[in-house]
């Protein structure tokens, strides 16, 4: 593994502070870089360069910010950034280079495999965090330019097994298919494997909303988070048991008498199918898989189906699991069978996580997809966007192998690749091992805004722009199509994203199709998402600008149309119908099943993983933020007091966790918020401490998510 560059504290004022590009103390609307919440904020100038500042008029998050929003200027300064092109020296180490020199010998390295290996030895990995004009833009150039099947991203790794859930329940994957403020209205929310007091601090308000509308929260999660304290009832299961646990609810709901049939006989199919399984997973069998005493089952049901309207959310926790999926369907089919669902402020919903998590799956850069959510292996989807791309359709190749599949066969089946948005060094299961694979590689080339533990490792690094230095719309958690604006000036020497793809079209002889202006290629997008699932032709720049957002779908011809005669968007989906051939949303028959790896006498314990506050995601932004860093300075394993007894270590001792991939050293953080066969780190960091050398690349069979989740491992004194 490379070594870690060093975070440095970012300068705000002098030589590295970029320029805004409004009139002076005008401020300019733009979101924020990271999380799906995308919140609103204003940039202006400030006197050592731009400042973050409250936009009280942006919808979701009304003005709030965490840490990370308000901080997220830092990431603008030169002084933590790449500000010109790396390449691979004779010496092996990466030294500066100019832009033609880098570009050519990234079009001369990806074709020098081509060449040799095929077209398929090239491969792609996108990120979740992209723009949806640069996820769109990758896509094609991945089937247009490289014509390889080789192409998936870290979504992958994100809300997928969500996602195939809702295709498989409803006919379509919108992550919430109601606005975040129809939370605080509801009823009672059962809130599965979230943390958002930490990954989405200003959705909190619509919680305490909700609290104060006489709703009731409840909250699933091995642990005691921040989240959970607000919970009026804590359900604290043993990581990996969240199928069990949706299923037994759903059993009380049977044998209480509580199912909505005249919903299930209306709105549903497959009921009969699934209720054999229900019936399996009675309360006592599910309180020995769980670790929830039936008496708080109970709870939980008769808080849900006392309240005239609830929703189930569920985030990483059910979802980053080997059978998460499945997971994902059975708390669908709990929603299903009391009815709440296809109607207002009822429903079920998947808090998706990155920046632009939404968009990012749905323009194609997943392995299996075109623009609109088209599917790759559909003919009438190929022929439609063939017709945009001006290509034949048999030239587009079929679908690829996901995320982890890809990484896996680095330096074997795939011999180059381009990655754009992503850190897989650190953020990929089995870290250790992707590490030594992206080594084994015959190319790499990284766009990247600052020099990540991976584009360390590649013969190219290209510096980006990025955000508040470049123009594009992302899709937040709500479907929500939002423009976030350029703001500032990025520094000399760095191109942005759709640049690049440009220039390297143009050396593998496509001098057209690549775009560098946004908003051509957000027309272009529009026009290939037409008729889709994901359909954005009715939206414009003009119109997100004008509307706060719209939501999709909104197509050209939508019937309905707003006061201006613009094509309505769609904030709530399914009141009439499911998005099914049949408009009747499916119940998916699901047993439990254990783990891909259970405790055992040599490895003990459960391992679980996620996030802290103030570091986002492979860290690769926000370790470079002084704030954030004194924050959360680095790793840990939480673990509770009797286990800590047990080891006899004391708070802050080095920990030695151990899984049957590899050996992390982090210090013990004490704490009665987890339960004692469970400990819990987080991910951001790389390194001795790093929480992916131990997790597990067992994949779930229809999404193909690692189990990021839940491994076991031996905990000892380092
Ligand atoms: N501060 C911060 N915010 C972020 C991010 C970040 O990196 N940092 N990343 C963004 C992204 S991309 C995402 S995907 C979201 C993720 O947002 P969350 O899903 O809220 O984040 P996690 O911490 O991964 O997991 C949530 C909770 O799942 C619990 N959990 C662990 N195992 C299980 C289990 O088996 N069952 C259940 N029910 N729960 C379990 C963990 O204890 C944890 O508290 O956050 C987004 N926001
Ligand atoms: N153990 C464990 N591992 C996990 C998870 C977990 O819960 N537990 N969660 C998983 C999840 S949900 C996710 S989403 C992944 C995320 O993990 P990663 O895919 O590694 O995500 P980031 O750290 O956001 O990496 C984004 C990279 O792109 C760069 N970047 C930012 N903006 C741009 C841009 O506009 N253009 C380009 N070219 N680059 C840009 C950033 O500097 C950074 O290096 O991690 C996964 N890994
Ligand atoms: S909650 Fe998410 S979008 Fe909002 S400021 Fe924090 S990181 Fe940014
Ligand atoms: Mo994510």
């Amino acid at each position: 593994m490379s070594t870690p560059p060093a975070a440095p504290a970012a300068p705000q004022s002098g030589p590295g502070a970029p320029a805004l590009v409004a009139p002076p103390d005008a401020g300019v609307d733009t979101h924020c870089p990271y999380c799906a919440l995308q919140c609103g904020m204003t940039l202006r100038p400030g006197s050592g360069g731009p400042e973050v500042v409250e936009r009280p008029a942006f919808p979701v998050n009304r003005g709030a910010l965490c840490g990370k929003g308000r901080t997220s200027a830092e990431v603008l300064s030169s002084a933590v950034r790449l500000t010109g092109p790396l390449v691979r020296g004779a010496d092996g180490e990466l030294v500066p280079a100019g832009w033609e020199e880098a570009l050519d010998r990234v079009a001369a390295g990806l074709l020098r495999v081509r060449a040799a290996h095929g077209r398929d030895a090239v491969g792609v990995f996108g990120g979740g965090g992209l723009t949806n004009e640069k996820a769109y833009a990758l896509g094609k150039f991945a089937r247009v330019v490289l014509r390889t099947s080789q192409i998936d991203y870290n979504g992958r790794f994100c809300m997928s097994s969500a996602a195939v859930a809702h295709q498989r329940a409803f006919g379509l994957d919108r992550g919430l298919p109601f606005p975040l403020a129809d939370i605080g209205a509801t009823g009672c929310v059962i809130l599965v494997g979230s943390n958002l007091a930490d990954t989405m601090p200003p959705a909190l308000r619509y919680f305490a909303e909700l609290k104060r509308n006489g709703g009731t929260l409840i909250v699933v999660d091995p642990r005691r988070t921040r989240t959970a304290e607000q919970a009026d009832l804590h359900l604290q299961p043993r990581p990996g048991t969240d199928l069990a646990l949706a299923l037994g609810l759903l059993h009380l709901v049977v044998a209480e008498g509580r199912v909505d049939a005249d919903f299930v006989a209306a709105r549903t199919t497959g009921w009969e199918r699934t209720l054999p399984g229900v019936m399996a997973h009675w309360p006592e069998l599910v309180e020995r898989i769980t670790g929830v005493p039936v008496p708080r089952l109970r709870r939980a049901v008769a808080l849900f189906c006392d309240a005239p309207e609830s929703m189930v959310l569920t985030a990483r926790g059910p979802e980053q699991q080997a059978k998460g999926t499945d997971t994902v369907s059975a708390w669908i089919n709990l929603c299903l069978a009391t009815g709440r669902a296809g109607r207002p402020l009822s429903g079920y919903s998947c808090l998706t996580g990155q920046g632009n998590g939404q968009g990012g799956r749905e323009h194609g850069q997943k392995a299996d997809q075109l623009p609109g959510y088209r599917k790759l292996d559909d003919p009438a989807a190929r022929a439609h966007v063939a017709a945009v791309w001006g290509v034949d359709p048999d030239d587009l190749p079929g679908p690829g192998p996901s995320a982890y599949e890809l990484l896996d066969a680095l330096g074997r089946d795939v011999r180059a690749l381009l990655l754009m948005g992503s850190n897989p060094v650190v953020s990929a299961p089995r870290a250790r091992h992707v590490a030594q694979r992206i080594a084994a590689l015959d190319f790499l080339a990284v766009c990247d805004v600052v020099l990540s533990e991976t584009a360390a490792l590649a013969d190219v690094v290209l510096p980006v722009t990025q955000w508040a230095e470049e123009t594009g719309t992302t899709t937040n958690l709500e479907g929500r199509v939002i423009l976030r604006r350029k703001a500032v000036d990025p520094p000399p020497g760095v191109r942005t994203d759709l640049e690049v793809l440009g220039a390297l079209a143009e050396r593998l002889g496509h001098d057209k199709g690549f775009p560098a202006d946004p908003e051509e290629v957000f027309d272009e997008l529009r026009r290939a998402s037409a008729g889709g699932p994901a359909d954005y032709s009715g939206i414009s720049y003009a119109r997100i600008a004008a509307e706060d957002g719209v939501f999709w779908p909104c197509p050209r011809d939508a019937a309905e149309r707003t006061p201006d005669g613009a094509p309505a968007g769609t904030p709530r989906l399914f009141l009439d119908r499911f998005a099914t051939p049949d408009g009747r949303a499916r119940f998916t028959p699901v047993q439990h099943r254990p783990a891909a790896e259970e405790p055992t006498p040599d490895f003990p314990y459960y391992l679980t993983t996620g996030r802290v506050l103030s570091q986002y995601q492979s860290g690769a932004q926000t370790r470079r933020v002084r704030e954030l860093n004194e924050a959360a300075p680095g790793p840990f394993v939480q673990l509770h007091p009797r286990l800590a007894d047990r080891l006899g270590v004391a708070d802050g001792e080095p920990l030695a966790v151990t899984s049957r991939r590899g050996r992390a050293v982090a210090p013990a953080r004490v704490s009665p918020a987890i339960r004692p066969d469970t400990v819990f780190m987080p991910f951001h960091w790389p390194g001795e401490g790093s929480a992916n050398t131990l997790t597990n690349p067992a994949l779930d069979p229809a999404s193909r998510m690692p189990e990021f989740k839940v491994c076991a491992v031996r905990v000892e004194k380092a």
